[in-house]
């Protein structure tokens, strides 16, 4: 006699295993029973119990309401599914990127999901000018953005969270993992559980996964991103992705203006006139290049 079927959503995903928790609390470890798995951590699925206890197997995905994933030329990697803000976590020390601020931005938008910049370690004042001045223009374009010292404490970002699945993405060593640790004490100790049993001196996070912050919010906590290839959005998406750029689309000279060296650019107008800023039409030209080359290589030619 096979089990009924139940609902879970995935609360991490590592190779072909998927973990899923039900709405009472149990933890079931799945495999997904067609060949080709397509479960992200956050999915809302179908599963049913086999003999064993604690295992499962996963039979249906429902309706995303949205789906980060990052892409380039070579591989495609799912992020999480129905989260509905990013969570842009950057730092004083060490450096971040803004490409990277503003390629998370990019996903954020093509998606219709909320973005909020979290500046981590305030207590560093003397890198706290400079990391403020990275952040202004994203500032200009109306990002929330919350200052904290995640050693000290939370509670700026808390509000932020209420009602929301927000998912923390950013660098290696911004204090994502901090960040987790403050805002859920049950998180640190399944990590410290994860640490000793893997042997290991310090918790690195190898994939996503998702945290019950109360009854209505969620967060996911992911490996740290270096890069954020957006090949797989189209070029409409990638349009969308840049919200200062919107009131110019149209207005350009060409209706199919490629707004490169055109002329009567109406983003280039825009650039020289000081409203939007070069190193974001820079960027966004690049975009556009990567997802042509990627585009380009597909076809094999
Ligand atoms: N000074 C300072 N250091 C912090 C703060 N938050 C995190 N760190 C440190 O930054 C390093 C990276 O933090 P971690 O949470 O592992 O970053 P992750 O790689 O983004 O998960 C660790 O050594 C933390 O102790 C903070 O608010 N202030
Ligand atoms: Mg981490
Ligand atoms: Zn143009």
């Amino acid at each position: 006699m096979s089990q009924p079927a139940e609902s879970g959503v995935v609360v991490a995903a590592y190779g072909r295993q998927y973990e899923v928790t039900t709405a009472l609390g149990d933890t079931v470890l799945c495999v997904p029973r067609a060949k080709r798995s397509i479960y992200a951590c956050g999915d809302e699925v179908r599963f049913r119990r086999t003999n064993e206890t604690g295992q499962g197997v996963l039979e249906a995905l429902s309706p995303r309401r949205s789906l980060l994933h990052r892409a380039d030329a070579f591989r495609e990697k799912l992020i999480a599914a129905n989260v509905t803000q990013i969570v842009i976590v950057v730092a004083t020390e060490p450096s971040f990127s803004d490409e990277l601020v503003s390629r998370c931005l990019c996903a954020a938008e093509a998606q219709e999901v909320a973005a909020l910049i979290l500046l981590n370690k305030i207590d560093l004042i003397e890198r706290l000018p400079a990391a403020q001045q990275l952040l202004a223009p994203f500032r200009s374009l109306g990002y929330p953005i919350v200052e904290l010292a995640a050693e000290s404490s939370v509670a700026a970002l808390r509000p932020h969270l209420e009602a929301h699945t927000s998912i923390l993405v950013g660098q290696s060593g911004m204090g994502k993992s901090t960040l987790v640790n403050a805002l859920l004490p049950e998180a640190r100790a399944a990590t410290r559980e994860i640490s000793l049993s893997l042997d290991s001196g310090k918790h690195t996070t190898t994939f996503a996964r998702l945290y019950r912050l109360d009854e209505r919010s969620r967060l996911i906590d992911s490996p740290g991103l270096q890069t954020f290839g957006l090949t797989h959005l189209s070029p409409a998406a990638i349009e969308h992705g840049f919200r200062e750029f919107g009131p110019y689309f149209g207005l350009c000279r060409f209706r199919d203006c490629q707004h490169l060296e055109e002329p009567g650019c109406a983003l280039v107008a825009a650039t020289d006139g000081g409203q939007i800023a070069r190193r974001r039409l820079d960027l966004f030209r690049q975009i556009r290049a990567e997802n042509e080359a990627a585009r380009r290589l597909a076809r094999g030619h």
